[in-house]
């Protein structure tokens, strides 16, 4: 691995929301040569924090990067996620490969996640890509607060939307076009859309084409002596009986978006005038309003064989003798 301190890296703060997609993108990541991954913050969302943050720790220790520093945040959106969705990656502590990773029990952690932002930022010695696979509550939040620290962010990578396809929310009184990440908190996604930060936006229109199938995990399993292949082979098996209300399918919602960092010409790629609605029957859509001025750079199709490929080539990676 190259020294963190080489500046031909890309410095990435990672925001995400505890699920376990967010926690295969953290293994990319921490996977991935040319990025220096500054922080990550944790957003309350997808997940219950504490037990977000003990993955993430754990992951950490793994690659060998507790020196990486972590922050929960305290905001909790208008639109909860559903219990059983936020308990399900508790499971992910428990596996064997997990469990007996030990972590430090008070690891550095603030209440306040825009107040690690700000100082992740403030510290940054290039603009920062800022990639996030939940809500965008702790950016938006954060910038509310130091707004000329947008000057240190380079781009937002954001898994969220759905633009010409229907939503992932079904939900009382809602109109089924919104995509949790967007919904769990509209009135920030409004305000990041009307931000001027160039944004790349990975939405349900390109990642329904991922989903996680038994094909996909034969094939990684194959090569499951390597650690890292057989610990993302054992979290995307925890995915498999999606069996909540109404969806049955997990797709790598954001391990795609992820993936965006390292092969981003795998992606194609349009330039779209987008508005989010911040209330209402349709909270949370991600439309096109031709007009808004709202240019949002967004990902509309991926060579799916390119992506696979890149997928198993990392989980080959040995970036840590394994435990
Ligand atoms: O809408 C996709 C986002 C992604 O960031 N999340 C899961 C991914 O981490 C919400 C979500 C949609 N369907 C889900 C979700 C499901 N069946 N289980 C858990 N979370
Ligand atoms: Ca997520």
């Amino acid at each position: 691995m190259l020294p963190s301190s080489s500046p031909a890296k890309r410095p990435v703060l990672f925001d995400h929301d505890g699920g376990v997609d967010d926690f295969l993108s953290l293994l990319l990541l921490l996977h991935m040569q040319h990025v220096e991954l500054l922080g990550v913050s944790v957003t309350p969302a997808d997940c219950y924090l504490e037990n977000a943050l003990l993955t993430t720790h754990k992951l950490l220790a793994l690659a060998q990067r507790s020196d990486v520093e972590v922050s929960g945040g305290n905001y909790h959106g208008v639109n909860a996620f559903s219990s059983d969705w936020r308990a399900k990656p508790k499971i992910l502590n428990a596996l064997p490969s997990m469990i007996n990773v030990e972590v430090e029990a008070n690891a550095a952690h603030y209440d306040d996640n825009t107040a690690f932002i700000i100082r992740q930022l403030e510290a940054a010695r290039a603009p920062v890509t800022f990639l996030i696979t939940g809500p965008c509550s702790s950016l938006v939040h954060t910038l509310g607060k130091a707004p000329s620290l947008r000057e240190k962010i380079a781009e937002v990578v954001w898994m969220g939307g759905a633009v010409d396809v229907i939503g992932n929310v079904k939900t009382y009184n809602h109109d089924g076009s919104a995509e949790w990440n967007v919904f769990w908190d509209p009135i920030s996604a409004h305000k990041l859309f009307r931000s001027g930060l160039p944004i790349t936006l990975v939405p349900l229109d390109v990642t329904n084409t991922v989903p996680v199938s038994f094909d996909f995990l034969k094939k990684l399993a194959s090569q499951a002596d390597y650690f890292f292949s057989n610990l993302a082979g054992q979290f995307w098996a925890t995915t498999i009986d999606t069996i909540p209300a109404y969806e049955y399918t997990y797709f790598m919602w954001d391990v795609l978006t992820t993936s965006y960092l390292a092969i981003p010409n795998a992606f194609q790629l349009e330039m779209i005038e987008l508005e989010v609605a911040p209330s209402g029957p349709a909270a949370g859509n991600t439309y096109r309003k031709p007009g808004s001025g709202q240019w949002v750079k967004t990902a509309v199709g991926v060579r799916k064989e390119e992506f696979y490929e890149f997928l198993f080539d990392l989980l080959k990676q040995n970036i840590v003798a394994a435990p």
